[in-house]
């Protein structure tokens, strides 16, 4: 078995033999972790002298190359493709296509539980369960230990960046050689997650999922402006990111505040459902906070948009989310879910929305968390 040092040591290599002036395209997760880890990729390439480097979302509805990302990555053509926080492994036929079609060479680097190992398909697989099926270490965690192999000033410089993806992918507690760095460059604020999430890093993952939940594009918005920015100061100052923030948080306060009153409680299956009922995408925001009161409880927090409804679940103690939810859309036609299992998504059809959600309280009790090592 790999060690986790010998696969970041493998990532930086695949990193350092790209052709200077080939096209690389990013593609990261919609979430705080993934701007990270895409934001620590753009320093890394452009450390190594790479010209030109796009950098785009994943689809919304999941991490996973879906026909509209394979229709925008086919456009594009590029030389090479870092996925950053993403579970490609989940289908890897479009990726196949992409590598025949355009002769496309593929990395990526992920720590969502594995369906498959690309590394079969001529396609650089690095994903920290490969090294230690247990492990739990954030994408921007990753890519601040594939940094260090490229130059130590480097990924302590950017070390602030790496910490506020890996806050909000609740990864501090595993992850105390990045805090080590952060602490020597930038003074010790905090050592624990919860600790952490208070300070003005924690807040900038809030900034980045409340830029996710006001606008389509917001998401971008946000990796853009944390690309640019010199310091964390400087991206809490940014004008439209506090703006999104404060119109953001008095509808998550409502919701979470609400939740005891408005939720479906099933006591019986350890689950409690809430259906919330807003525009803005602010589910996996709330489920998170409710999660904090409630750790050993499922929370499904799940939000109607068009025909389809969107359900973000989390449980930090007792369940297995990623096999519940798989477990739960199996047979729903254009279902689509997965994820950790402390945290996970789902998107289904309006019309299945009774069966989903029956199989969900059904089978919770019948996931529990894997044990640890
Ligand atoms: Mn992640």
């Amino acid at each position: 078995m790999k060690t986790l040092d010998s696969l970041y040591i493998e990532a930086a290599d695949w990193l350092k033999q790209i052709r200077k002036s080939g096209l690389i395209v990013i593609v990261y997760h919609r979430d705080s972790d993934g701007v990270c880890s895409a934001v620590m990729a753009t320093k890394i390439l452009k450390h190594l002298g790479c010209g030109s480097v796009k950098v785009i979302p994943c689809d919304p509805a999941t991490p996973a190359v879906t026909p509209s990302l394979l229709r925008s990555l086919s456009e594009l053509q590029p030389d090479y493709l870092v996925f950053v926080d993403m579970a490609v492994d989940q289908d890897p036929n479009p990726l196949v296509l992409i590598k025949q079609k355009y002769g496309t060479k593929v990395i990526v680097i992920d720590h969502h539980p594995m369906s498959m190992d690309l590394n079969m398909l001529d396609i650089k697989h690095i994903n920290t369960r490969s090294a230690d099926a247990t492990a739990y270490l954030p994408a921007s965690y990753m890519m601040y230990k594939i940094a260090g192999k490229t130059s130590k000033e480097l990924a302590k410089g950017y070390s602030w960046v790496s910490l506020i993806g890996t806050i909000g992918d609740h990864g501090i507690e595993n992850c105390q050689d990045l805090v080590k760095d952060f602490s020597s460059a930038y003074g010790r604020i905090a050592t624990t997650q919860k600790d952490f999430s208070q300070t003005k890093y924690g807040k900038a993952s809030e900034y980045i999922m409340s830029a996710k939940a006001s606008d389509d594009d917001g998401i971008e918005k946000a990796r853009i402006v944390l690309e640019r920015a010199t310091s964390v100061d400087a991206f809490l100052a940014n004008e439209t990111m506090k703006g999104w923030h404060f119109g953001i948080q008095a509808i998550i306060d409502h919701l979470v505040k609400n939740f005891e009153k408005d939720s479906e409680l099933q006591p019986n299956a350890n689950i409690a459902i809430y259906n919330i009922k807003t525009d803005k995408r602010v589910e996996s925001v709330v489920a998170s906070i409710i999660s904090d009161k409630f750790p050993r409880m499922t929370i499904a927090v799940c939000r109607e948009s068009g025909d389809r409804i969107g359900c973000s679940l989390r449980n930090q103690k007792s369940a297995d989310l990623g096999g519940l939810v798989k477990n739960s859309i199996a047979g729903l036609k254009d279902a689509r879910g997965g994820g950790h299992p402390q945290a996970a998504a789902a998107s289904i059809k309006k019309s299945d929305w009774i069966t989903f959600k029956n199989a969900l309280i059904n089978n919770n009790l019948r996931y529990p968390a894997p044990a640890k090592k």
